[in-house]
């Protein structure tokens, strides 16, 4: 007799709950956040874009580190995953100056100890991809942390290999990406360790959510750039003169369906499938 799954954690967009002693279920909903704020409005589908392209990845890099996935269910939103012991480090990767990092570049010509050249501009693209963790906040945003705050998180050793994996995983993922007209601009990682301390890749991977996506194809470095999937709703907010605290405005139904057409759109350039075929078959994008 199966047990009804029991709920474990509400996220934003996401709900995780637990299968039994080993086993997670991951649960993503059509829910939409924009700074910060959860909008009243679902965008159809959303979900399912991200879990299948968490999925995709998983697979497609499985050979640089485990991961923690065991299947995509018939819903094609919900992931049934290992259970883990998750590192409090959050791992983001770099490889443009966005967000936090052109705020504390502008700031110290640094972001997380890492001295960049002087007289960059916003989005540039960095040199060398850069590994600036950050320390989960409980509300609001990610605080980053230097190497030292880092390592007294986690060890220097496991830092060291969390920043070799998190590199090498951005490095492989964004220049596919890119071959595909999409910049994946950073990301953010999470991992944790499993039973025997091995370290296993988690949560959701080079998603929308998890990083930012920029199209290739209107990329101007100088300023801020138009985001792949959201910048609709990010247009339709600014233009009802919002002030970006709950609640959020209600989206009208082309703006809805614009962002899911983007969404869409994103999956299906990234993973090579028509979105219609994984609705009938979810695994497909691990084969
Ligand atoms: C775990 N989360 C994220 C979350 C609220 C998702 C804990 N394999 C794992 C995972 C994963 N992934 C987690 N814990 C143990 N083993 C993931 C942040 C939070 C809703 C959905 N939290």
């Amino acid at each position: 007799m199966l047990e009804a799954p029991s709920h474990v954690a509400s996220g934003k967009v996401r709900e995780l709950f637990a299968l039994d002693a080993e086993r997670l279920l991951l649960v993503a909903s059509d829910r939409i956040s924009v700074f910060d704020v959860v909008l009243p409005t679902e965008v159809p589908d959303k979900g399912r874009v991200l879990t299948g392209l968490s999925a995709f990845w998983f697979a497609r890099t499985e050979h640089l580190c485990p991961h923690h996935l065991l299947a995509v269910r018939g819903d094609a939103r919900s992931s049934e995953c290992r259970r883990l012991e998750m590192l409090q480090l959050e791992c983001v990767v770099r490889g443009y100056l966005a967000g936090s990092g052109w705020s504390d570049y502008r700031a110290t010509g640094s972001v997380c100890g890492h001295r960049l050249p002087d007289g960059l501009t916003e989005s540039a693209r960095l040199p060398e991809p850069i590994f600036t963790p950050s320390t989960k906040a409980v509300s609001g945003h990610d605080e980053n942390v230097t190497p030292e705050q880092a390592a007294a998180l986690v060890g220097e050793e496991r830092l060291a290999e969390l920043e070799r994996l998190s590199l090498e995983l951005y490095g492989f993922a964004s220049e596919h990406a890119a071959s595909r007209g999409i910049i994946l601009a950073d990301t953010k990682l999470e991992f944790g360790l499993d039973p025997q301390g091995r370290l296993v890749l988690a949560d959701e991977v080079f998603t929308p959510d998890s990083s930012r996506f920029w199209p290739a194809d209107a990329y101007e470095p100088g300023r801020t750039q138009a985001s792949f999937d959201k910048q609709p709703v990010r247009d339709f907010c600014a233009s009802l003169g919002w002030d970006k605290t709950p609640p959020g405005p209600a989206l009208p139904e082309d703006v809805v369906v614009d962002t899911r057409a983007r969404y869409v759109e994103a999956f299906e350039r990234l993973t090579g499938h028509r979105f219609d075929d994984y609705l009938a078959d979810p695994e497909c994008v691990r084969r």
